[in-house]
């Protein structure tokens, strides 16, 4: 059998390339403006069906959003048969077939991509795909569903839901029936799972004040309501940042983006955030989460991924303790080169931490190396991973003790409240309640468990990015030049400095990561790196941002 030639030619003059745009499918999929994307969907399609075909007819996932980024963007990405992101080798697949100018060049890549990847067309193709809230996302799925139907591929159209359900339908799917279920394939499966597995963990906690939570004005607001129902007595929940149809509104000086990278509450939260009471940020798509506390005297204080992490991972490691398995079973956590400083100290002194390159796949990946894996981003995306064993083990181990007993099920609810796909801000959040009532903490008590260090961002343009090229997990630079020897240069100066420089992987910009012992000193580090990085780039002298030194 060989690829529907007619129906792929007839459908792909209906969605002709731009021919000045180059796309790139890189850390989160394709995303750029979503007035120019329409191409890109309907070719996704076409390649969404091949992946099916050379898994042997598994779904495949497509998700439609671009998460933190202003509304006017948009953007696509592909899921794996198990829920994970899509294989990195076929990334470059999708970056060629997004670029052929014509129908005719696109079809002619298609046959040879065909024939080098051995993809039998005889196979059935099979998708599910879903949208967030962004105005752009109809149009998008509907030349989506023009690719699809070019292959004949049968598509489940999972409707407007956030980047973790889809993960987690895609999941379910591919396991239905077999040893290995994740749950059932429905939305309803999704928050029946995480919720009735939460509210066995909250029976018998005292009851807490309500937690505040910022729906970036994203699809997170839907699935917060629909949530918030399944968790009627468990936690008390105050939906905030909710208007998804008002133009312009959505990520818009709200969601966890805008709290990380600024270290401040969305104002709309100013006058409903009480002292003490705690809240949380979702993005654009919920996929990650940031909480934050005002204490007493009204001070804002930010608990990241980081913070995330290690209440997360100490807690695992103290029920697997308690059930007496230590020794099977070996939690481990996974930091990227942002990870605060005093964070990865904390954890290496308590657990082993490996630290890999920015973007989920990469944590993700090394995250399955350990029985349980706990990974998380600074800016909040993240998740805890168990291994098939380990698994098997947490519900089977037979308990000798009622204490043994208490903390073995508690595991057992743990692992169904988490959603193993891929970071989910609802399931995360949910984990984080459970960690904060099992505890008795506060945000502040959270807090405590260590100091961070002050950090800075900074975004620097650059001619050509792609000349900044980085090893060891991105923290140091092999090009250009003597620039990482400048830079270490200047770290030694300051007390506790660490700075690191990385071409970003969704925008046009190099970023400029720095922390120290007190704010000014962070700063001056931050913007000394910064005027480094410009200089050393070529910059031109007569734009160089003032504020870099
Ligand atoms: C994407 C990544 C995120 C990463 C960010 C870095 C996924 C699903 N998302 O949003 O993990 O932190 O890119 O962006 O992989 P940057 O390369 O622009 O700094
Ligand atoms: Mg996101």
């Amino acid at each position: 059998m060989s690829l529907p030639v007619n129906d792929i030619r007839r459908l792909s003059d209906l969605h002709p390339k731009p021919q000045d745009i180059n796309y790139q499918y890189g850390t989160a999929g394709f995303r750029t403006l979503g007035k120019v994307l329409d191409s890109v969907l309907f070719r996704v399609g076409i390649l969404a069906a091949l992946r099916s075909k050379k898994l042997d007819g598994k779904t495949i996932g497509v998700m439609v959003t671009a998460s933190h980024n202003p509304e006017p963007d948009n953007g696509v990405k592909l899921v794996d048969p198990r829920g994970e992101m899509l294989e990195s080798s076929w990334e470059s697949h999708a970056t060629v077939l997004a670029n052929t100018p014509s129908t005719d060049e696109f079809i002619s890549a298609l046959q040879d991509f065909v024939k080098t990847t051995k993809i039998d067309i005889s196979k059935p193709a099979r998708v599910v795909y879903a949208r967030d809230t962004r105005p752009s996302g109809p149009a998008l799925v509907a030349a989506l569903e023009d690719g699809l139907k070019a292959m004949s591929a049968e598509g489940r159209n999972a409707g407007v839901t956030t980047t973790p359900i889809l993960h987690y339908l895609v999941r379910t799917i591919n396991t239905k029936g077999s040893k290995e279920s994740y749950g059932t394939d429905t939305e309803e499966g999704y928050y029946t799972k995480l919720s009735s597995a939460f509210n066995k963990l909250m029976v018998g906690r005292p009851p807490r004040p309500p937690l505040v939570i910022d729906c970036a004005n994203g699809v997170g607001a839907l699935a917060a309501r629909v949530l918030s129902r399944y968790l009627v007595n468990s936690l008390p929940v105050e939906l905030e940042n909710t208007a998804i149809d008002t133009p312009g509104a959505l990520n818009n000086s709200c969601g966890a983006d805008f709290v990380k990278v600024n270290q401040k509450l969305p104002p709309s939260l100013t006058d409903l955030l009480g002292p003490c009471q705690r809240g949380c940020s979702l993005d654009g798509d919920a996929d990650r989460l940031i909480y934050f506390y005002l204490d007493e005297h009204r001070q804002f204080h930010m608990l990241d991924g980081d913070k995330i992490t290690t209440l997360v991972a100490s807690f695992i490691v103290e029920l697997v303790k308690t059930v007496g398995l230590s020794e099977k079973l070996k939690v481990g956590v996974v930091q990227t080169a942002y990870a605060n400083g005093s964070s990865t100290k904390y954890l290496s002194e308590r657990l082993p931490v490996k630290c890999v390159p920015t973007g989920v796949k990469h944590l993700h990946h090394a995250a399955e190396q350990y029985d349980i894996g706990v990974y998380f981003e600074a800016n909040g995306h993240g998740t805890v991973v168990f291994s098939q064993p380990a698994q098997d083990l947490i519900f089977s181990h037979q308990p000798s003790t009622p204490t043994q007993l208490t903390a073995l099920t508690h595991l057992q609810n743990i692992l169904n409240v988490i959603n193993q796909t891929v970071g989910d801000a609802l399931s995360d959040m949910l984990l984080v309640e459970v960690v904060l009532a099992h505890k008795s903490y506060g945000g502040a008590e959270w807090d405590s468990l260590y100091t961070d260090l002050p950090n800075r961002l900074v975004k620097v343009v650059v001619p050509d990015r792609n000349i900044f090229k980085t090893v060891d997990a991105e923290r140091r630079l092999v090009s250009p030049g003597a620039l990482q020897n400048k830079i270490d240069e200047l770290v030694t100066k300051y007390s506790e400095g660490r700075s690191f420089v990385r071409p970003s992987g969704t925008e046009d910009v190099v970023r400029v990561y720095a922390e120290a012992t007190t704010r000014r000193q962070t700063d001056d580090l931050a913007f000394r790196v910064a005027g480094l990085v410009y200089d050393e780039a070529g910059g031109d002298r007569s734009q160089r941002p003032k504020e870099f030194l």
